[in-house]
């Protein structure tokens, strides 16, 4: 797959490992945290601090700020992604297969009135409206790498909070083995829903053990406010340790399902889109290898790629759920 860079980076081969002087003041701040024994603080405050520094109100969409997350893995120490790569170097099929469609076309996108229907082998089937979707749980912000497929990475604060909080609101039955996640298909408002790139809607789906693992995030914003429409408002879910592909955009309908769900890229390719899709730099996608990418942003001339981690680097926090797993099987 061709890459195309959209920044003048040619200009500036090397602008993107100058530190910018605030994030260094903040690792001598933590290096000296680190030294107090207050570490585990210092890291988030960092963390966020940086995010906060580079992204105040960065599109101007309304503000959603988050928490301080808990979560172990939750936060990274890498250079955040600038918002407005984030937000123009977008896979988001319904509005084109370039990567600058989304960014130009998804203003049709309606968010407003927005539910998801939660439904299937679930105690108590609810559809939300998205104001008490929002309201679930405590908002967190938690930066993580997202690796898509395609050989390219970012690093993101999004705004969200665990999807098991969902889960737990609908009590799944004991049958329920699959999450099934079904996104927003509108022919009047998502112009390549027409197309035949995919079968629509864009479905996709984790085991029950993967919905429920608290990285799992279901985010309704970045860089402290709502989702851009590109990026998949108003809700969407992010799974970190998986491929970009796992992490539907505007989600319609979460079903509780007793068998693996049928994905829109496994019926595209089964032999190149499994159901696991684990990011893992061994097992190279049949056109391409996996072991390295290139992090949005820093895509100059001399840029380095970067060497691709298992599971995206989140293997402490994930690679008890694949213990057993014949990961080159179940790709
Ligand atoms: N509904 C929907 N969700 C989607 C996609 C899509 O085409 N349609 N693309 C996926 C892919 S391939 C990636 S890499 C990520 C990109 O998310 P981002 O644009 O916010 O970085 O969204 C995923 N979610
Ligand atoms: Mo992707």
């Amino acid at each position: 797959m061709l890459i195309k860079t959209h920044r003048d980076g040619f200009m500036h081969p090397v602008s993107s490992e100058i530190t910018p002087q605030a994030v260094y003041r903040d690792r001598r701040d933590l290096l000296k945290l680190m030294a107090s024994g207050a570490a585990g603080a210092g890291l988030a405050s960092w963390a966020s601090r940086q995010a906060f520094a580079q992204t105040a109100r960065p599109g101007k969409l309304a503000p959603l700020p988050g928490a301080k997350s808990n979560v172990a893995g939750a936060v990274t120490m890498e250079k955040v992604t600038g918002y407005k790569d984030a937000t123009s170097y977008n896979n988001f099929y319904e509005f084109g297969t370039d990567k600058a469609d989304p960014a130009q076309n998804a203003h049709t996108l309606k968010t407003s009135p927005w539910a998801v229907e939660v439904e299937g082998l679930v105690k108590r089937p609810t559809r939300f409206a998205l104001e008490d979707l929002l309201k679930l749980s405590t908002q967190e912000e938690r930066i993580y790498r997202l690796r898509c497929v395609e050989g390219w990475s970012m690093v993101i604060p999004w705004v969200g909070y665990s999807l098991g909080k969902l889960i737990e609101r609908v009590e799944p039955l004991g049958n329920a083995k699959f999450v099934e996640f079904i996104t927003q298909a509108d022919p009047k408002t998502m112009p390549f829903v027409g197309s035949r790139v995919l079968d629509w809607p864009y479905v996709e789906g984790l085991r029950m053990d993967e919905a429920m693992h608290p990285l799992t995030l279901l985010a309704f914003g970045m860089y402290g406010e709502v989702l851009p429409n590109q990026n998949g408002a108003p809700v969407r879910l992010v799974v970190p340790w998986k491929y970009g592909f796992k992490s539907g955009k505007s989600l319609v309908r979460i079903r509780f399902t007793d068998r693996e769900p049928k994905t829109a890229w496994n019926k595209a390719a089964a032999n190149e889109y499994g159901f696991y899709s684990n990011v893992n730099p061994n097992v190279d996608h049949p056109r391409w290898s996996q072991a390295t990418e290139r992090r949005i942003g820093e895509d100059g001339l001399f840029a380095k790629r970067r060497k691709t981690l298992m599971f995206n680097g989140y293997e402490a926090q994930v690679g008890q759920l694949y213990a057993g797993m014949d990961l080159k099987k179940n790709f």
